[in-house]
């Protein structure tokens, strides 16, 4: 049996408002991606991750949807989104499309029709209660955006629920009428030939929002189940639902067999290096040894059954090399390091915008220079728990949205060669010396690197389906591990600091054979004492 094409892609994720801009209005679109689909196409990807370009009023930078099958004007129209699967398709590229229906806009035609009255007929496609006892929400269940999930409707005398955004009304997935127009939105995407779908916050679907839940409610696998009856069966496609509550132990009610998803994105290695009073809100290092237990164990759990995403980075996330690597003295060595760390384990490795150059996180002097809804709602919720002004904006810096969606970054000419009018949000101010065409120049860069890491995976099974065997878990600055297929070897081994150290390569690691990948001199072998310059990595290949 071969293997689904997904599983020997690799994926490059879009944030369309930050990646192109043709028409100069300073927000990306749809052409500007299509002007660049050869620089995809060299990198040797198999599938776009197209974040949302659907009609919206943009109070979330699309993940509002006021019209599911229209594009948003500032992003092109549908002739043009047409243009750009047949583009892509030309060089093999699939779309994956973003489906985000946990919620939609309150600009959308259902909930302007919701809110009119008690009893229109498109009020149960959300969900709306009666005020609490004392007049106030009827729960205390709050909004990732901060404050109260809950927003008042003053003309119907309701609150109606948003884990979002008010801007965010959450859908009714309880109601079979609304799932039968999601199932129907869904199928007259993939008629259109789009490859897949990455499914918003899918975990929340299932949610009892009377009894506090929220995450892996008690429906989720209901709806999933029946979407796959109904929209998925018999389609070779890509679906992965992004799933916060995801774990080791849950994950194959997703994607294992029977499963409704190719896979999923969890993040526990994110989630690792949260504070538990601050959450992301504050500016911590992540510990290796914890991110790297994360990791294994996740390999591990779906080891036989079941499929992993590999992401180090997207748009809700930091740049990897300002986030693990060092984005300073080592950018380079560093970001090409943390690449053969993901690319090599078993699964679909996601490339976000930019990463593939080595792009870097941004920095903003006062809150008021962030875009982004989630850190002006959240900065109240965490000043409320104790947290000065300072020690938040530290935070935002470190792990805001905003720093890693500054513009591609393409060449050294004004805003990066990004739009020839004024970026909705400024261009990192190291574009001179970052940017895609120094980069590509470079045949010792981090994009020869990336294309390299991508043609392996196609040309070499065990990347693939090599069994995975962690390595010196406990070492504090060396990431190791080995791949076994067919009685050959693969061992990768990093040092993930800015110090040379000698290393001891466990027995169960040996190897000797063919240098399948380095960011420094190749080595032919690795046994026993290994000394490892500052971020270096390397992997070798042996029978
Ligand atoms: O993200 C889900 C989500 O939970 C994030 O907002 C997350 O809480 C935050 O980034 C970490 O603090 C998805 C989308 O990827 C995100 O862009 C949307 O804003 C969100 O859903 C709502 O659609």
């Amino acid at each position: 049996m071969h293997d689904p094409w997904w599983k020997t892609s690799v994926a490059y994720q879009i944030y369309p408002r930050s990646f192109a801009d043709a028409d100069g209005d300073g927000v990306g679109d749809i052409a500007g991606i299509v002007s660049k689909l050869d620089h995809l196409a060299d990198l040797g990807i198999g599938f776009i991750w197209l974040s949302p370009v659907y009609c919206s009023p943009m109070a979330d930078n699309g993940y509002d949807i006021s019209d599911y099958r229209a594009i948003a004007p500032e992003f092109g129209t549908m002739v043009g989104f047409d243009r750009l699967l047949a583009e892509a398709k030309a060089r093999g590229i699939g779309i994956v499309m973003d489906l985000v229906v946990n919620h939609s806009s309150d600009e959308h035609a259902w909930f302007r029709a919701a809110r009119e009255s008690r009893d229109n007929p498109m009020r149960d496609f959300y969900i709306w209660r009666d005020p609490g006892p004392d007049g106030g929400p009827p729960n205390d269940l709050a909004s990732y955006f901060g404050g109260p999930a809950w927003s008042f409707d003053e003309a119907t005398g309701q609150y109606y629920f948003h884990l979002f955004d008010r801007k965010q009304p959450d859908l009714n997935w309880a109601n079979p009428a609304l799932r039968a127009a999601v199932w129907e939105m869904m199928n007259w995407w993939f008629d259109k030939g789009i490859a897949g779908f990455r499914m918003d916050v899918i975990d929340l679907i299932g949610k009892d929002p009377d009894r506090g839940i929220t995450a892996d409610g008690p429906s989720l696998f209901d709806h999933l189940a029946e979407m796959q009856r109904e929209v998925l069966d018999g389609r070779d496609v890509v679906t992965v639902g992004e799933a916060w509550s995801a774990s080791p132990e849950n994950a194959l009610r997703y994607c294992g067999q029977g499963g409704a998803l190719s896979m999923v994105f969890q993040f526990s290695h994110v989630t690792a290096g949260w504070d538990p009073v601050f959450g992301k809100w504050t500016d911590r290092k992540p510990d290796l040894v914890a991110l790297k237990r994360v990791f294994n164990a996740w390999q591990s759990a779906l080891a036989e059954e079941g499929w992993n995403s590999l992401f180090w980075s997207n748009h809700d996330l930091p740049r990897a090399v300002s986030k693990y690597g060092d984005d300073g003295e080592w950018r380079v060595r560093s970001a090409k390091a943390l690449a053969t760390v993901l690319h090599l384990m078993k699964g679909t490795p996601y490339i976000y915008q930019g990463e593939e150059i080595g792009m870097t996180n941004t920095r903003f002097d006062r809150l008021d220079a962030f875009d982004d809804v989630e850190v002006h709602g959240q900065w109240p919720d965490m000043r409320a728990r104790g947290l000065s002004e300072a020690a938040f904006l530290a935070g935002a810096n470190a792990n805001g949205r905003d720093n890693a969606r500054t513009p591609m970054q393409w060449d050294a000419s004004a805003h990066a060669g990004f739009t020839t009018g004024t970026p909705w949000l400024a261009v990192n101010p190291n574009y001179p010396a970052i940017n895609a065409a120094a980069d590509r120049a470079d045949p010792d860069g981090i994009f020869a690197h990336y294309r390299h890491l991508v043609a392996l995976r196609k040309a070499r099974p065990i990347i693939t389906h090599g069994r995975f065997v962690p390595l010196a878990e406990d070492h504090p600055a060396v990431w190791a591990y080995a791949r076994e297929h067919e009685g050959q070897r693969l061992t990768m081994v990093a040092n993930l600091s800015g110090e040379a150290l000698g290393f001891a390569l466990p027995p169960e690691g040996a190897v000797t054979g063919a240098c399948l990948v380095t960011n420094l001199a190749p080595r032919a072998s690795l046994a026993g004492a290994i000394d490892l310059a500052p971020w270096e990595a390397v992997a070798v290949l042996g029978p």
